[in-house]
């Protein structure tokens, strides 16, 4: 067994064609909630969706998340409506009171439904009721994972990081705001002060999620700070990583980053914007991942590939350096 860290497109574009290697069933991804967001009443988990999608063959992979060819009827319809209305658009956050007296789970990332920020598809819609319904039932986001993952048609275990609240709180000069509002509305421009990963010191992973680490553990190339931060904020989860052989595969060649805001990110939390960044940032990490044109040197073992992703193919190439990597440390990979 190995497990994947998931959060953001990395560890989705790094497995996408690489079941030969890397198994499903065991090939569990533990997959990041701080992006999560409720909205209209609904749980939205991006991370987690985008690792059940691409499994189950839905993934729309131009964009990397919701569902390929869906369409967009209801998001139409409420934005009409919030036009007639004259109603502002934008992300319209609940009240200071209804972020702490709401579903628990949602807790500091409760949105109204009205003029939705977030583009949720139709048939995207349908997982976040679903999910939003069996939670209301009673069972945990690790339970209704495991029900949409069987839905879905998806082998591999897919686990939540933690059954707890954490909110991903970018703080900026224009204030604070969460993830989604700083990445989607407002396209990564404010700021940045501090970021904050609200819940994290109440919050735990689950028992699932610690079993899982006790495999050998791959970090797939996401963003350190919003995709794999609030994982290692958990001090169990960080702890448990400790004591594991870990191989993490960098999403920058040097310090040019393939895509999404993880320079900013890494600077606004004091490393370095490159993979050098990323290396501190991964404390834990027993070896690394680079691009052949990356020419970083680290303290740590490093296998070199063409690490670009994206096409069909690139999962296995660089999995197949990700197994030489676990194989220099020693990782027993059963
Ligand atoms: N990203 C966008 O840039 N715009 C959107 O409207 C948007 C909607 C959305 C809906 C569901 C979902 O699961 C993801 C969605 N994303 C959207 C992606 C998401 O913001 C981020 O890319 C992830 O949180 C980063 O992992």
């Amino acid at each position: 067994m190995v497990t994947f860290l998931a959060g953001g497109t990395g560890t989705p574009k790094l497995l996408w064609g690489a079941d030969d290697i890397f198994g499903p069933t065991e090939t569990p991804a533990v997959c990041n909630t701080g992006d999560d967001v409720e909205m209209g009443g609904h749980l939205v988990c991006p991370d987690i969706d985008t690792t059940l999608f691409s499994d189950g063959g839905i993934l729309d992979r131009e964009t990397w998340w919701g569902i390929e060819g869906d369409s967009t009827t209801t998001h139409e319809e409420i934005h009409t409506l919030a036009d007639e209305a004259g109603v502002e658009s934008g992300p319209r956050y609940l009240s200071d009171e209804a972020q702490t007296s709401g579903r628990r789970l949602a807790r500091w990332r409760r949105f109204s439904g009205v003029a939705e920020f977030m583009q949720l598809g139709d048939r995207d819609r349908a997982v976040h009721i679903t999910r939003t319904g069996l939670l209301d039932e009673g069972r945990t986001l690790t339970e209704v994972t495991a029900t949409l993952a069987t839905a879905l048609g998806v082998d591999r275990p897919v686990l939540p990081m933690s059954d707890d609240p954490v909110a991903t709180i970018i703080h900026t000069e224009d204030g604070p705001m969460h993830f989604q509002e700083f990445w989607v509305h407002r396209r990564a421009e404010p700021v940045i002060e501090r970021i904050e990963f609200r819940g994290a010191n109440e919050a735990a992973p689950t028992e699932a999620v610690l079993d899982a680490l006790d495999a050998p553990v791959v970090i797939g190339p996401s963003n350190p700070v919003t995709s794999i931060g609030p994982m290692i904020a958990m001090d169990t989860f960080r702890t448990a990583l400790e004591s594991t052989p870990v191989v993490a595969v960098s999403p920058f060649i040097g310090d040019q980053v393939f895509s999404g805001p993880a320079g900013k990110l890494l600077t606004a939390s004091g490393y370095d914007a490159s993979t050098v960044g990323v290396a501190e940032a991964y404390p834990f990490a027993d070896a690394f991942v680079l691009d052949t044109e990356d020419e970083t040197k680290l303290d740590r073992p490093i296998v070199r590939t063409d690490t670009e992703l994206g096409s069909p193919g690139d999962g296995a190439r660089v999995c197949h350096a990700v197994t030489e990597a676990l194989e220099t440390i020693g990782a027993e990979v059963s």
